[in-house]
């Protein structure tokens, strides 16, 4: 059986992973921003494991589309204070962080995964899970969020997705960060047109590279809102069923807002197309 290895822990990769957001921003895109209140962020990440994650994702700087950047002390500020407490209670916990300096404090602190929408572009990223053990999301993304939407163009978005994914691999690999602990992601609404991640999500598994794990992250995002009409807060059944087709095309792991929502829908799919 194959894991995920993210510090002192091992996901196992046979079924798909739930990995619950918590959103620790002002702006938060979908509406759950928890910034300047240490105790509701807490809770609802406790409420995010009872509701069936397998794994949190803790994020302090919005990526959302148009969004400038969040100065690095900011940052810290609202991440190190929840991570501290949740990082005791015996399960992986992810950081949402593109930043070196954020990545070492954030490890310092206990958290064993990296999950960086850059794909580790920085030399110091790198450095700074290659001291670690724990394990790293490469997502990718054209441009940067401020301006990833404006005109986001492809020839072949499906190649230039997996070439890019490949080269990130191939530096974790240099830096002797090992396939146990990678996780690949091509980025759903990062820089894409919807026609775009139609295409990515129609072709999941080719975005991969030597069969390593994907991770894929549509809960609530504006290809869904584009699709159904929906605003942002009504979202929830078009974010369960791109969920659930991930999964169907591969996925091993599925970031989500609404973690209770979707493990029911990966349950009915998991007995009817796995027999369990
Ligand atoms: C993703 C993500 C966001 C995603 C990974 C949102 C931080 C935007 N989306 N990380 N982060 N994959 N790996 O709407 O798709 O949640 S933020």
């Amino acid at each position: 059986m194959r894991f995920l290895h993210c510090g002192p822990y091992r996901l196992p990769l046979q079924r798909p992973l739930v990995m619950g957001i918590v959103n620790l921003t002002p702006d938060s895109f979908s509406g759950d921003g928890l910034v300047g209140d240490v105790e509701r962020a807490i809770a609802h990440a406790r409420a995010q494991y009872e509701a069936g994650a397998d794994l949190l994702d803790l994020g302090a700087e919005s990526s959302r589309p148009g969004a400038i950047p969040t100065p690095e002390a900011e940052e810290l500020r609202r991440l190190l204070p929840v991570l501290e407490e949740i990082t005791t209670w015996g399960r992986p916990i992810s950081v949402d962080t593109y930043k070196p300096a954020v990545m070492r404090a954030a490890l310092a602190a206990g958290a064993t995964i990296i999950n960086d929408i850059t794909g580790m572009s920085q030399p110091e990223a790198l450095a700074a899970v290659a001291n670690s053990d724990c394990a790293v999301c490469l997502m990718h993304m054209q441009g940067e969020p401020d301006t990833m939407q404006q005109a986001p163009i492809y020839g072949d978005v499906v190649g230039e997705v997996r070439a890019f994914l490949e080269a990130a691999v191939n530096r974790c690999r240099q830096a002797g960060v090992g396939d146990e602990r990678l996780l690949l992601d091509p980025g759903f609404g990062f820089g894409k047109s919807l026609e775009h991640n139609m295409t990515l999500f129609r072709r999941l598994a080719e975005t991969t590279v030597d069969d390593l794990p994907l991770l894929v992250g549509v809960s609530r995002k504006s290809m869904l809102g584009a699709l159904t009409g929906r605003p942002v807060d009504e979202r929830l059944p078009a974010s369960v069923v791109a969920a659930v087709l991930a999964a169907n095309k591969g996925a091993r792991m599925l970031r989500v807002h609404d973690v209770a929502a979707t493990r029911d829908g990966l349950a009915v799919w998991a007995a009817i197309e796995q027999g369990d």
